[in-house]
């Protein structure tokens, strides 16, 4: 029987819409079950093959566990604000709302063709403005809340209000920008807006003046992760550091749980390593130094000039021999002396050319400048030269180090070119720059009190005396940032503050969402404010609580708005929660339902999101269970990082100079260029090129001549990424249209195991289909459909057991390509056992379903089923069916291997021993003596011993 694919999974598709047979209900006694895949931008381009991999993974899985009687929310969305959409509505003039729609509604189109069991009614986008209403209200509340380090938790602004009304800042442990002090009665003195300037200090998100990343050819700043090799990630434009006014989010506050929550999560290793370095934590001191006031003969210079280091290994504090301050420190221009001042001031100059992350990748050029001051060390005594050099960043630790030389890498390249004392104070201290440094073998020498002692015992005994001297204290520092969350750009969110007396004030919660307004034009304004200030509509009239005309601001009852949007992050650190309610406009999701859906149990997605989606949505969160507006401190549970699909790019040989082409495997005979050309201009799955199509393809090639091979023209195919760029992405559609979205499915998980990058090579792809034809007439006679409801035999009941075995535990373990190794195994030998039994085939359609989902949907109606095959409990294993009927025995004889025996494998030991004597060979082997021992191990093996 003809097994028409096509007709077949439209008539599904059809029937899951009309019948909302994935539709997610709340009130349920099952238990539930959470499947995220991590939503896609929608580009113009479309989706090709690799983008689905993820998508079907977890769409096998989920269907598994509604086989399983859970009650399992699958949604999806669109992560629909961002630059590609922004940067052609620049260069077209079309509004990025327009290319937006367009793009989701192809997306949405390829996405239903793939079958996938999405709830469709859940699907969020966070560019609408009933989505966007909840980010900008958690930015409310990140701004209305401070982080107290006591209770280890954010808390609204509030608490601290009450807090400096009654005691000021004594006793206040909060993550702040800097450290303040006032009495309760200089608060209560503060005029408003110096008591808004304070509370800025405390904020979750708040303004302040920072270093950026800012990209000219953008016109925006970018966050580290945005950025690849001092490149712009999204088109490749320079970066530059920059002091700009921005919006950060305090995610410092959070870095310690950020790296203990990481212990509990089941996620690939090589993430959790890269978002714990991230994070960065080290532990060690901060010491301060006292400059030596003789030699400082500057003005300013007084004893009480001191230089506070961070140092992660005080151990080795008596080889500290010079000191390095990083070039913007501000204590540079009390200590450097007259003379050293111009050598000083142009070495500054020539630094402020590096971006930072220039300075830590050149470990190669030490440079640096004498300050012309010395400090002390406080241990050895010793008089240290003072130095700047830009391998000392300001934004790290103090923005100062003691230099150990003999112990540091770029200190001792530093010594060596300075020609400054190399001390060597700790033996078997081979692996200096490791930061794992924990020596237990390493030993203190010339280290006066510490001599004798290993690392660990060195560092406490140090660190207890610097807090006795009262010159420092052990400390722990993280490498992670606050994060910048202004983009100076149009399609985003805009930030729902106003302006007055040039302090942000938040709009009231009531009056969000605050809608992207129109501009005429995507670019900067003249002034160089961001493209929301080209609004003709954009400003908050305080007392009537509207956006008004952005021509009435007069800064007395209409002031401005904010004209920065939120970065691409903004939207996905929370999305999770929204499909959880997503029509709710009350909040952002009820927390009775945030208590049922509680955590992902299982998010699918790219392994470039380690430090950026994973960790902003980790830390946003943290900070709604902190306000108590969700329950668990953690979002995604597990995760698993699909691989990549590669294409298989195909070209071309241009003779140079001409248009002529040489066909691949005559290049050697001429001096050729490879072109890459698309692969829809091969014929069917071969190399063999469609020169036709070719000419076609583009005008310069209209006359291209060629140079065949056994009349054929072979192009070139080599794995590379799969990128529209080099034509060489496959759209799943055509395979939809040629082999059924069932075939798609089985192939891209056929491709290999799901962690793995993998090319795409269509050569399978047929196998596939025939397996389906042939799963397809186990069900037919001919033309008719026949399917018999005779008792199956024991070998037709074994192989369907052996593979419900088989796919459990490979659902289980995400190993779905050797799933369908396996029902191909159980296909041929169903089709070889002639089985076309009822009890056979109706659990064999549940258990291949979660693959491919269209063609069991109708074997399953054929059947005479009326309700769909997606909530039948999944076939329970019966191992006695797997049990074998006879077992093959070796007989064993003094430890050799001498013969096999079948034997029924029901018998006891006893009785396989009295048949393995009677049997003819063995009774030759012992020529009538009786054995010494005999050792039955049932179902395995008989050992003889003569
Ligand atoms: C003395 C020392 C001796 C150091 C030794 C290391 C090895 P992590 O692990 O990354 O935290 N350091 C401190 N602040 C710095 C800054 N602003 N710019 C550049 N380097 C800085 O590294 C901490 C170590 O890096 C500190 O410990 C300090 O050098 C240096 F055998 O102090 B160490």
């Amino acid at each position: 029987m003809f097994y028409d694919h096509q007709q077949i999974e439209k008539k599904w598709q059809k029937y899951w819409e009309d019948n909302q047979t994935y539709k997610t209900s709340n009130n349920t006694d099952k238990p539930k079950f959470y499947v995220l895949d991590m939503f896609p931008y929608p580009s113009g381009a479309g989706l090709h093959v690799g983008h689905p991999l993820g998508y079907i993974a977890s769409d096998i899985y989920a269907r598994y566990k509604r086989h399983q009687g859970f009650n399992v929310l699958h949604p999806v969305g669109y992560d629909s604000f961002g630059l590609p959409a922004e940067q052609y509505a620049i260069q077209t003039g079309t509004h990025p709302a327009i290319t937006t729609e367009q793009n989701i509604t192809r997306y949405e189109q390829q996405l239903r063709k793939i079958g996938f069991s999405f709830d469709w009614s859940r699907e969020v986008r966070t560019s609408d403005a009933s989505y966007y209403k909840w980010t900008q209200w958690i930015f409310i509340e990140l701004f209305n809340s401070w982080y107290n380090k006591d209770t280890d938790q954010a808390a609204s602004i509030e608490t601290l209000i009450k807090h400096f009304e009654e005691k000021g800042t004594e006793g206040v442990n909060a993550n702040q920008n800097e450290e303040l002090n006032f009495t309760a009665e200089e608060w209560k003195s503060a005029s408003e807006i110096d008591k808004e300037d304070i509370l800025l200090n405390y904020r979750l998100s708040f303004r302040a003046e920072t270093t950026v990343n800012w990209c000219p050819a953008l016109g925006t700043v970018l966050a580290n992760d945005e950025i690849k090799d001092g490149k712009s990630e999204r088109g490749g434009f320079p970066v530059f550091q920059k002091k700009m006014m921005q919006w950060s989010m305090r995610i410092s506050a959070y870095s310690e749980r950020l790296l203990q929550g990481l212990k509990t999560l089941d996620w690939p290793q090589p993430l959790k390593d890269s978002q714990e370095y991230w994070i960065g934590k080290s532990q060690g001191a901060q010491v301060r130094f006292l400059v030596d006031e003789q030699e400082a003969n500057n003005q300013q210079a007084t004893a009480n000039n001191s230089i506070e280091v961070f140092t992660t290994r005080p151990d080795t504090i008596f080889g500290a021999t010079f000191m390095v301050l990083a070039p913007e420190n501000p204590l540079v221009e009390n200590i450097t002396t007259a003379e050293q001042k111009a050598e000083v001031d142009s070495y500054i100059e020539e630094t402020s050319k590096k971006t930072e992350r220039d300075r830590m990748a050149d470990v190669k050029n030490v440079s640096g400048a004498f300050t012309g001051s010395y400090a002390i060390n406080p241990f050895s005594g010793e008089k240290m030269p003072i130095y700047i050099s830009d391998y000392v960043l300001m934004g790290y630790g103090t923005g100062a180090v003691m230099a150990v030389p003999a112990h540091d890498e770029r200190d001792h390249r530093f010594a060596k070119k300075f020609n400054l004392e190399i001390k060597k104070v700790v033996e078997n201290d081979e692996d200096v720059q490791e930061k794992s440094f924990d020596s237990k073998d390493s030993v203190c020498v010339n280290s006066g009190f510490l001599n004798g002692l290993n690392y660990n015992e060195a560092k406490s005994k140090i660190i207890a005396e610097i807090e006795n001297k009262g010159i420092g204290h052990g400390t722990t520092n993280y490498r992670q940032r606050d994060a910048i969350f202004s983009r100076q750009r149009y399609w985003g969110e805009p930030v729902p503050i106003y302006y007055k007396e040039g302090m942000p004030y938040t709009l009231p919660t009531s009056a969000l969402p605050l809608e992207l307004p129109e501009v005429e034009k995507y670019l900067p304004t003249e002034d160089g404010d961001p493209p929301l200030g080209n609004a003709k509509t954009f400003a908050w009239d305080e007392a009537n609580q509207k956006v008004v005309e952005t021509d009435l601001i007069d800064n007395k009852t209409v002031f401005p708005l904010e004209l920065s949007t939120m970065p691409g992050w903004a939207g996905s650190s929370w999305y999770f929660l929204r499909y959880m309610d997503p029509n709710n406009d009350e909040v952002f999701a009820k927390k009775e339902l945030s208590d049922y859906w509680g955590q992902v149990d299982l998010y699918i997605g790219g392994s470039e999101h380690a430090t950026g989606h994973l960790l902003y949505s980790r830390f946003w969160n943290m900070f709604l269970k902190d306000r108590g507006y969700i329950n668990q401190d953690e979002p995604f549970q597990k995760l698993i990082n699909q691989g990549m699909i590669l294409g298989m790019s195909a070209f071309v040989y241009r003779i140079e100079g001409t248009n002529q082409f040489v066909s691949k495997n005559l290049i050697n005979e001429h001096k050729t260029q490879a072109i890459h050309v698309d692969v829809s201009l091969l014929k069917g799955t071969s190399d063999e090129l469609d020169t036709v199509a070719f000419k076609a393809w583009r005008p310069d090639y209209a006359d291209a001549e060629f140079i065949l091979e056994d009349g054929k023209y072979i192009t070139g195919r080599e794995v590379e990424k799969m990128s529209k760029s080099k034509y060489n992405v496959v759209n799943p559609d055509d395979i939809c249209e040629e082999y059924g979205a069932d075939g798609l499915r089985l192939y891209e998980m056929f491709l290999g195991p799901l962690e793995q990058s993998k090319p795409w090579n269509t050569q399978g792809l047929s196998g596939v289909y025939g397996f389906l034809k042939k799963f397809w007439n186990l069900h037919f006679n001919g033309e008719v459909f026949e399917v018999s409801d005779e008792e199956p035999t024991k070998a037709e009941y074994k192989v369907l057991h052996s593979l419900i075995k088989k796919v459990v535990y490979d659902i289980e373990n995400f190993s779905f390509n050797t799933s369908v190794s396996s029902f191909m195994i159980a296909v041929n030998e169903l089709q070889k056992l002639k089985c076309n039994k009822r009890n056979i085939l109706e659990p064999l359609a549940v258990v291949i379903s979660p693959y491919a989902p269209h063609i069991c949907e109708e074997l399953w109606s054929l059947m005479g089923k009326k309700e769909s095959i997606e909530y039948v409990r999944f076939p329970i294993l019966d191992e006695k069916y797997l049990e074998e009927d006879e077992i093959e025995y070796p007989i064993s004889i003094n430890g050799k291997t001498k013969f096999k025996i079948s034997l029924s494998a029901q018998l006891s030991p006893k009785e396989v021993e009295s048949l393995v004597l009677q049997n003819e060979k063995m009774e030759q082997i012992l020529e009538g003596k009786t054995p010494k021992k005999i050792i039955v191990v049932p179902k395995r093996i008989v050992n003889i011993v003569i």
